[in-house]
């Protein structure tokens, strides 16, 4: 079986490439990835020498490039990581968000009707759904829900899970789509929630809370979204949506509070600053389907893997640390500098 594993150098795609390559050996993993701002190749270093891993430096847009991927591996399966994933940036820059996250799943799913392949699996969001209110907290977001989305990014991620739907009914490509909510854990890119606190805490810098903090997300450790979409290309249903979510709902203060004791850091680091636009309230995941249909649940509490997280950042400042030295320090200005 040969898997091509789009946006493997990124934080889920890495993490999911080192749990493919131990939990089936015999596995050829092809990871195709642009290397922008987010990819680090510096993560995929643990297996660079396995005889059974590949990395090639392309733009999933770059239609030569792919079906060239394509014509040299002959792949089985294709998992689509490769996106922009900030929010922030969506809201700053739209453009690189409708072209990554649209048309590369456009040209990785013609690639794939050109050349035949057993499934396209593409990663989704939760965000896709828009957001619930605080004050309902019986309503979940279901796959039958309309899709509602607040940002360019949830926006190109929502049109991409529209036209992912519409090559299986036109053209029967064999796809399913897993719509996961929000990840954490190591190779976190320091730009988002968990990664930035833990960075600006170690650096006894300001942790920017948006608006008031009481903003809900549903955090799930990466390793666990990584086996439920191992458990989809497997044993999913060809056309089927996937939400996957372990009921872990944490307003964003109280993260970053956790973050402080961990630390042992002074809550008076906290700065509240002015919010998001469009900030979505509430994210909450029912995952019964995947549940009822694969067998799948989450296995890591989110007590222990807050703590593994906080370790990793500790004993692995170096990965961070050159990120945060570099081109992301324009970035910090330009988001945080006057907020
Ligand atoms: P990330 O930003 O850490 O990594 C994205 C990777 O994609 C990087 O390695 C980058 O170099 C690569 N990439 C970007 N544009 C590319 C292009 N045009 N061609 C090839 N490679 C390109 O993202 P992440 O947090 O690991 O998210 C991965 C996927 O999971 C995304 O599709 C995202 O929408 C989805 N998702 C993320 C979360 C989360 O909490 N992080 C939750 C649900 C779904
Ligand atoms: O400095 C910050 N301060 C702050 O209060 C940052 C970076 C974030 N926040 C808030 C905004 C959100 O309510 O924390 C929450 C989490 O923010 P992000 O880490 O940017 O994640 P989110 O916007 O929820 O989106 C994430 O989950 C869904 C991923 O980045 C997406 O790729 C994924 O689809």
């Amino acid at each position: 079986m040969t898997i091509i594993v789009t946006g493997g150098a990124g934080f889920i795609g890495s993490n999911f490439i080192f749990h493919m390559l131990k939990a089936y050996p015999e596995y050829r993993i092809v990871c195709l990835d642009k290397l922008t701002y987010a990819g680090n190749l510096s993560t995929l270093a643990p297996v660079a020498d396995n005889k059974n891993f590949r990395f090639v430096k392309a733009d999933i847009c770059d239609r030569t490039a792919v079906f060239k991927l394509f014509e040299e591996e002959k792949p089985d399966v294709i998992v689509n990581f490769a996106a922009e994933s900030h929010v922030d940036r969506s809201i700053e820059d739209p453009e690189i968000f409708l072209r990554t996250n649209i048309l590369g799943t456009a040209v990785l799913m013609d690639a794939c009707r050109k050349y035949g392949i057993k499934r396209y699996h593409q990663v989704s969001t939760d965000e896709v759904y828009g957001d619930l209110p605080l004050d309902r907290p019986d309503m979940f977001f279901t796959e039958t829900m309309p899709l509602h989305t607040s940002s360019p990014y949830s926006s190109s991620k929502a049109s991409a899970d529209l036209l992912v739907l519409a090559y299986h009914r036109t053209y029967g490509l064999p796809v399913t789509i897993s719509r996961c909510s929000n990840n954490y854990g190591p190779y976190h890119f320091p730009e988002k929630l968990i990664p930035l606190m833990i960075a600006n805490a170690l650096n006894d810098k300001p942790l920017p809370v948006y608006g008031n903090g009481e903003n809900v997300r549903d955090w799930l450790y990466v390793e666990d979204h990584c086996k439920a979409i191992d458990l989809i290309i497997h044993k999913g249903r060809e056309g089927e949506v996937y939400n996957v979510g372990g009921h872990n709902e944490m307003r964003n203060i109280d993260i970053v509070k956790l973050v402080c004791k961990e630390l042992g850091k002074p809550e008076s680091l906290i700065t509240y600053v002015a919010d998001r636009k469009g900030h979505d309230m509430r994210y909450a995941i029912d995952p019964t389907k995947i549940h009822n249909e694969l067998g799948w649940l989450p296995e890591t509490k989110f007590a222990d893997g807050i703590k593994k997280t906080v370790k990793w950042y500790l004993e692995n400042r170096a990965w961070w640390e050159t990120i945060i030295s570099g081109e992301y320090q324009n970035y910090y200005e330009k988001m945080y500098g006057s907020r």
